[in-house]
């Protein structure tokens, strides 16, 4: 354990006692949602999976320190700061960290801090992927790296279309990353359950899940997996209808020239204005993933 690595008692006594344990993300609060329905979402999925069984482990950068699990305090504290935070990639953690500053975790650094916690298990709304024109922006989420390079299983809800779904695919191959569809063949697109792209496999049951990450750890495969969850039926958009939007918020980031980290913050706050109030769809979607990721944590730390 490093020394910049800070356990809450809770998640600390969990893994001891090889509890089932399920890592959440910051950026989400800080960028993903405004205040304070960012805060009341971040806890609901923490009493959801504590419901299940499972502790949850919110991670972040606290002043300097690489946390895993939160106070409601600490959470609180993201949320009300909200942008102000910084958006905590891999490439930011040493700055960060030597400053004693705060950072929000995407899903990259909160794999990073899971794994050194030995926290196996991440439930996230979705996941950065090839922005749309990567061929000559070379835009490409340091969240497919990491799923190339790091043992954390993260259960999220596909990628958004404002992303380029097939070369977002192609790289998880090229990484050897297993694409999962969880009872799903197509892979899902966050407010959609339709993308047009085929999932790797599909798989049915939490204990299928754990069974595959299990193999995949034991055999000595040093990447992530990616269990793709369709968002419920009841809360998903026409593909068509949420394609239409996406094209049109692309299409704002290209004329107004965002560029690099704030990219991803800027699509997702575009779309969402466009679609009108998409929070309680979103929050549906995040309990979703929260249940899949407790469940198959309730068996992987049998
Ligand atoms: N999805 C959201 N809001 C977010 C993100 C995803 O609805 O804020 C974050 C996640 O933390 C993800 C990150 O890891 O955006 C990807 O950013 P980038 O494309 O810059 O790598
Ligand atoms: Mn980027």
């Amino acid at each position: 354990m490093n020394k910049y690595l800070e356990i809450s008692p809770e998640v600390k006594v969990a893994l001891e006692r090889g509890m089932p344990v399920v890592a959440l993300e910051s950026t989400i609060i800080s960028h993903g949602m405004p205040y304070p329905r960012n805060v009341e979402a971040a806890l609901k999925v923490e009493e959801l999976i504590r419901a299940e069984g499972a502790i949850p482990a919110t991670i972040a950068i606290i002043g300097g320190k690489l946390k895993a699990g939160l106070s409601k305090s600490e959470i609180e504290y993201l949320g009300k700061k909200g942008l102000a935070v910084t958006k905590a990639s891999r490439r930011d953690l040493p700055v960060l960290v030597a400053r004693g500053e705060d950072g929000a975790t995407t899903v990259t650094t909160t794999m990073i801090i899971a794994a050194m916690a030995g926290i196996k298990i991440f439930a996230a709304g979705d996941i950065g992927g090839v922005h749309r024109g990567a061929e000559t922006t070379m835009d490409i989420s340091a969240d497919l790296e990491e799923l190339g390079r790091t043992p954390v299983m993260v259960v999220c809800a596909g990628v958004k279309g404002v992303l380029d779904i097939g070369r977002t695919l192609e790289y998880l191959e090229t990484r050897g990353v297993p694409v999962i569809g969880y009872g799903t063949e197509e892979f899902p697109a966050y407010y959609t359950r339709e993308s047009g792209f085929k999932a790797d496999y599909r798989i049915d049951t939490p204990a299928a899940l754990a069974a595959a990450f299990e193999a995949q750890r034991e055999m000595g495969l040093p990447n992530g997996m990616l269990v793709a969850n369709p968002i419920p039926a009841k809360y998903a958009l026409q593909k068509d209808a949420i394609d239409k939007v996406i094209d049109e918020a692309v299409a704002a980031s290209m004329e107004q020239g965002i560029k690099g980290k704030e990219i991803t913050p800027f699509l997702n706050a575009k779309v969402r204005e466009l679609t009108g109030d998409f929070l309680e769809n979103h929050l549906q979607l995040l309990l979703n993933n929260a249940r899949v990721a407790a469940r198959a944590a309730g068996i992987l730390y049998q």
